[in-house]
């Protein structure tokens, strides 16, 4: 069965062209509630780590670059079915191939700045999760 929260990210590039206050608009209008939010950056570090994953991609080490550059909106969002019909909110991962109406449709620059992130499975919204909250941060 398939879970009620995921995990996403507000990236550096939405935040630097000022659109928090879009997505977030976007995000509640698709039915979102949300369970923790916070304002912050990643180190270098950080940023390896929470994309350990794709550490043998070629795009690693620029991925790693753009995601500690700046400020980012980490949040635990809350809905029935939520990691799927978040991605399905977000759109591909390229904006040239997300639909129309999708934040990375309206948002995202280019493939690797793209707006937001959003988890793949039940199992690494969780993990997500716990990498940016404590447990009395969810609300
Ligand atoms: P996703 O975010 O849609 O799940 P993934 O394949 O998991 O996409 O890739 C993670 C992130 O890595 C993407 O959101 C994007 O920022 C970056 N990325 C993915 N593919 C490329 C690429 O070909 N070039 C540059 N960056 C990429
Ligand atoms: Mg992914």
């Amino acid at each position: 069965m398939s879970g009620n929260r995921t995990f996403t990210m507000i990236k550096p590039d939405a935040v630097e062209s000022g659109n928090i206050g879009n997505i977030l608009q976007m995000i509640s209008d698709a039915g979102f509630s949300i369970k923790a939010m916070k304002y912050t950056k990643l180190s270098e570090e950080r940023a390896k780590a929470f994309y350990a994953v794709h550490a043998e991609r070629p795009f690693y080490g620029e991925l790693v670059e753009y995601m500690s550059s700046g400020p980012i909106v980490a949040a635990i969002l809350e809905k029935n079915n939520a990691v799927e019909d978040f991605r399905a909110l977000i759109g591909a991962t390229d904006p040239a191939e997300a639909a129309e109406g999708t934040i990375r449709k309206k948002y995202a620059e280019s493939k690797g700045r793209n707006a937001v992130h959003g988890s793949d499975s039940d199992e690494n919204a969780q993990i997500e999760g716990e990498f940016h909250f404590a447990e009395d941060e969810v609300i």
